[in-house]
């Protein structure tokens, strides 16, 4: 396994437990003793939010200040930063949404808000930049035609893109998209929509897609599929990963906490297509978790990625599991289907084979139950 390069947002391990239904029940974190511990825990990087770091309406040296303190303490960690991104959500002026606000003002002020916190990103050398769309939906869907909507999405990453690449920055953009937060319907939902939406961009080549798990499990959406979609597109930027049910509200569980058959799926992907961008834990430890779960929530993460990296090479190299993948005909599916002597006539005689064919098997519970064989270390 190449070095996995894991990174945590400020935000999840500097969660302090707030719900909809209750006050905080663990004390805030200082982002600087963030960076350290997160770095003697074996991590590459963090992820922030411009309000993670720097407190919202601070002066221009408060803000010198923070960063400078900032840059410092990854540097003598030796940490990197994965990404970077601006807070479109908290402030109630974004009850509408940021760049989607109906308010014209709202949305100039929220592309302003990016554009420095771009600036900040750039300061400390952030990879990607990433927007998840946190309000741009509706809880009243008559209040906006989405085409509006998707006209001003674009024109905000555009301004944007226009705005990074005329600094001469380097960063990559990078869509998350969500299917509802909490209540409403957000727009890009999906890594489908995403997918698309990037196609009509001034810049699409600047753009990928930020995955979460819990975003595409939420949909009922098979996260594995979803994100070897955005490999197959070239546009997997960076990654979200976490725990989720089908049927919730965004849970943000610890890495593997849920359905590890698929986050076993999804790790031997990423490890087989050599995807090598930041691994990102986007989530947080149980409410009822101390300043210590919390260091056991974010070692847990790590290690369960491990773990099913080396259970998925494990697979991999067995060659029972070969046999089992030759009995599924899994490698004659990367053979094209059409040679280039085919003639219209032969294949369209080809229905006549049909009957045949359906009488075969395909050996999937063999291979299936190999795989959680595997993974329960059962073999
Ligand atoms: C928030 C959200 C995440 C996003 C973050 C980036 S903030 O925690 O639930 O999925 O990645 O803005
Ligand atoms: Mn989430
Ligand atoms: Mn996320």
């Amino acid at each position: 396994m190449t070095n996995p390069r894991f990174t945590f947002g400020l935000w999840t391990v500097g969660n302090p437990g707030r719900d909809p239904f209750g006050e905080p029940t663990r004390a805030p974190v200082d982002p600087i003793d963030t960076i350290g511990r997160l770095g003697e825990l074996g991590a590459w990087g963090i992820s922030l939010h411009d309000d993670d770091l720097v407190p919202f309406a601070s002066s221009v040296a408060e803000r010198d200040r923070i960063v400078a303190r900032a840059a410092q303490a990854l540097r003598d960690a030796g940490m990197g930063v994965g990404m970077a991104t601006t807070n479109l959500f908290t402030h109630p002026a974004f009850k509408d949404g940021a760049f989607t606000s109906n308010d014209r003002r709202v949305r100039r002020a929220a592309i302003g808000k990016a554009m420095a916190a771009i600036d900040l990103g750039a300061e400390l050398d952030a990879e990607n930049f990433i927007f998840w769309g946190g309000r741009e939906g509706v809880e009243a869907a008559v209040a906006k035609d989405p085409r509006d909507a998707l006209d001003r999405y674009r024109e905000a990453i555009d301004v944007l893109a226009d705005y990074s690449v005329g600094q001469g920055y380097r960063m990559r953009f990078a869509i998350e998209p969500k299917p509802n937060e909490p209540r409403g319907d957000l727009f890009l939902p999906t890594i489908g929509h995403a997918l698309h939406f990037i196609t009509t961009l001034a810049r699409p080549e600047l753009v990928g897609v930020n995955p979460e798990v819990a975003h595409e499990t939420m949909a009922g959406l098979s996260f594995h599929h979803g994100v070897g979609q955005a490999l197959w597109a070239g546009k997997l930027f960076h990654i979200d990963l976490n725990g989720q049910r089908i049927g919730r509200y965004d849970q943000d569980y610890r890495f593997g906490a849920e359905d590890l058959k698929e986050a076993f799926l999804l790790v031997r992907l990423l490890q087989r297509a050599g995807y090598d961008g930041p691994l990102h834990f986007d989530a947080h430890a149980y409410r009822n978790a101390d300043a210590q779960d919390v260091w056991a929530f974010a070692a847990g993460c790590m290690s369960t990625y491990r773990t099913l990296a080396a259970r998925a090479a494990e697979f991999d190299a067995s060659d029972e599991v070969a046999a089992a993948l030759e009995a599924a005909s899994t490698p004659e599916l990367a053979l094209a289907s059409i040679g280039s002597d085919d003639r219209p006539d032969d294949l369209k005689a080809l229905v006549g084979e049909l009957d045949g064919l359906a009488r075969r098997g395909y050996a999937n519970e063999r291979l299936d139950q190999l795989l959680v064989d595997v993974l329960l270390a059962a073999r």
